[in-house]
């Protein structure tokens, strides 16, 4: 195996989560990972695949899902054993905070020669609290890297200069912080390509399976995105990748826009060899509606799950020409609260009849499944408004429910609220009220023992407290409304009841222990209930936690997919590797 030129190194949101006594509460209900957030960013395919098209060895090594697959892991003597020119490490998710931070010091510890470079969204936010840590050499900011990273791994490799490198901040000679300016914000995404076939040879080449995949259960659900966009054009105040994130952020005016027959392509790639669902990030309309027909008439016909989103309401004809390009297609759209006056002051402006009318069209148009999202902790939302949103729930279902398609969801928003979104910028003017705001308080929030006490905010009409209530209550009495219109079993109802029945009693014991004045007495009491706050916090996880390719065979074409491997091991035999 040859030596990488760059490790990117993904790590799990507590690095000592299998230590650490800490009820993680339903922080990543809504998405694929779990509490730990052991999902790399995408963003690591498009980095991978630009380093080696441009001659840089690039090996990706997810170390939350290694740790969270093999409980005897040994993630200290794994980063000790490789020996790249550099590593990067993304902090994309402030989530992160603790762990990527704690991975870079054990990579400084036994490399303390080799640059550690950061990237994402909040390590762009925290750039230069970032560079003042020892353990933390460069930070690329921006929310497209891509280029200015291979600036960075050429001047590393050659000696050149580091005050040319884009949107880098570094510390020179004398320990002085520079920020170079942020030149580089491509206004289109023509030069990236979210390459997957990029991610099957790696693991052929590093012969390793389980760094690579981009979360716990992918090969049981190989679900896969094609990006519609970088940037967005709405205005979710508490959205740390909003228009007003980005400009303030990034300086970004316009999101840039993948070209339709480029995203297209990109689909139909992922297609050749997975069977496995496609989701297209972002709503395909904000760059208007010619673009996002040219993008429906290059897929027509295109088979396979595919799964879109929508941020507005959209009309009948624009979902008449979805499901005759994406047969198979479901649909993803967050109102966050049945309540209008709620909803505008979260920055969405639509009434509930014209998103009513939508997923009226959709599943006349064929839709396979309509996923709705309300969300637990916005402006002007208090307990009573959360039950309301639940009673609307039961009307959905009433009206549109009878067949399965429709799936109403209900989330805290959880763990923070986003650095760089307007409600954490100009927290009582949408009237939040924050508990912490540098990089260093959320570090080490993070390492409380109670989601209650990680929030990093509460609003003028919910606690903290009653965010937590609420949030379990409506959790519960949705759970049970799913049951009854067939959305889930008896047994699925009375697992997930069971489950919050026990987060609940353990939310108040922890409430209870902490008032132990005594620390060591106080630790080893929470160290105690860690069993139980781990049957919570990965309940969904599998007691057999082994990775292996047969799980999810029947998604992927093994036809294609023996082809990349192939491939690789012809690489790899001409080149004596
Ligand atoms: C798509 C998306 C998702 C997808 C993730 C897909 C994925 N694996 O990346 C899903 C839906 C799963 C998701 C989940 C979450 N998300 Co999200 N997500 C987005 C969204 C809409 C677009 C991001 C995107 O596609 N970027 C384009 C890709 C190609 O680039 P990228 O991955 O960002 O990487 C580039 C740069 O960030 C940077 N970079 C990243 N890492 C590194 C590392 C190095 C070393 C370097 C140099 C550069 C670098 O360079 C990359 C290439 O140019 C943004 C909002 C927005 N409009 O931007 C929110 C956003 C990023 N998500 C956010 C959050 C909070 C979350 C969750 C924590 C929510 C939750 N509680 O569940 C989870 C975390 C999931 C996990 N890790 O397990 C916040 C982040 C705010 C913050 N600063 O913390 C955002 C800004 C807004 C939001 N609230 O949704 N998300
Ligand atoms: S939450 Fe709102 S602002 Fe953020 S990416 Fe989604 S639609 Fe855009």
């Amino acid at each position: 195996m040859a030596r990488p030129h760059l490790v990117l190194l993904h790590a799990p949101s507590v690095y000592d989560f299998r230590k650490e006594a800490i009820l993680y509460g339903p922080v990543s209900d809504v998405v694929p990972s779990t509490p730990i957030f052991e999902m790399y960013p995408i963003g690591f395919v498009t980095l991978a695949e630009y380093l080696e098209r441009h001659g840089f060895r690039t090996r990706i090594v997810n170390l939350a899902v290694r740790m969270l697959k093999d409980r005897g892991f040994d993630a200290e003597a794994f980063i000790a054993s490789l020996d790249p020119l550099a590593f990067g490490l993304d902090l994309h998710w402030l989530p992160h905070a603790q762990g990527a931070l704690e991975v870079a010091k054990i990579v400084k510890r036994h490399h303390p020669q080799t640059p550690v470079i950061m990237g994402g969204f909040s390590a762009s936010y925290y750039h230069q609290e970032l560079v003042a840590r020892q353990e933390v050499d460069y930070v690329l900011r921006g929310d497209s890297t891509e280029e200015p990273l291979l600036q960075l791994m050429k001047a590393l490799a050659s000696g050149g200069a580091l005050d040319r490198v884009a949107n880098l901040t570094w510390r020179d000679e004398r320990g002085e912080v520079k920020v170079n300016p942020l030149t580089y914000l491509p206004p289109d995404l023509s030069d990236v390509a979210l390459d997957y076939s990029h991610l099957v040879k790696a693991v052929v080449r590093d012969r390793d399976l389980a760094s690579n995949v981009p979360f716990f259960n992918w090969l049981g659900y190989p679900i896969m995105a094609g990006l519609s966009c970088r940037g967005c054009t709405h205005g979710c105040v508490t959205c740390g990748g909003s228009a007003y994130a980005s400009r303030h952020l990034f300086g970004r005016e316009k999101p840039a826009y993948r070209r339709p027959e480029m995203l297209a392509q990109d689909i139909k790639d992922i297609r050749r060899f997975s069977r496995g669902p496609v989701i297209v990030l972002g709503d395909i309309r904000q760059a208007g509606i010619d673009h996002a027909q040219k993008l429906l008439s290059s897929l027509q016909g295109t088979e396979g799950e595919a799964i879109v989103e929508l941020f507005a309401p959209a009309s009948r004809e624009f979902l008449e020409e979805m499901a005759s390009a994406l047969p198979h297609f479901a649909l993803e759209i967050s109102v966050e609260s049945h309540d209008p006056v709620v909803r505008r002051a979260f920055g969405k402006h639509y009434p509930n009849r014209e998103m009513e009318r939508t997923m009226e069209y959709a599943l006349e148009a064929g839709c396979q499944r309509v996923d709705i999202f309300f969300m637990i902790g916005l402006p002007k939302q208090t307990p009573r408004s959360v039950m309301e949103t639940i009673d609307y729930c039961e009307v959905l279902l009433e009206r549109f429910g009878g067949d399965g398609r429709l799936h109403p969801f209900i989330s805290p928003l959880a763990p923070f609220l986003d650095p760089g979104s307007a409600a954490f910028e100009e927290p009582e003017q949408h009237g939040y009220r924050l508990f912490y705001r540098t990089l260093e308080e959320h570090r080490q929030a993070l390492l409380l023992p109670s989601w209650k006490y990680i929030l990093n905010y509460e609003t003028r009409w919910m606690k903290r407290s009653e965010i937590v209530e609420a949030t379990y209550e409506a959790q519960l009495r949705l759970n049970r409304l799913k049951a009854a219109y067939g959305l889930m079993s008896s047994e699925e109802r009375l697992a997930t009841e069971e489950r919050i029945a026990k987060a609940k009693e353990l939310v108040g014991c922890i409430d209870r222990l902490l008032e132990i004045e005594e620390e060591a007495r106080r630790k080893r009491e929470l160290q105690a209930l860690k069993p139980q706050m781990d049957k919570v916090n990965f309940a969904t996880l599998p007691e057999d936690r082994e990775l292996a390719l047969p799980v999810g065979w029947g998604r992927w074409n093994p036809f294609w997919a023996a082809r990349l491997v192939a491939q690789e091991w012809w690489e790899d035999l001409k080149g004596g590797r």
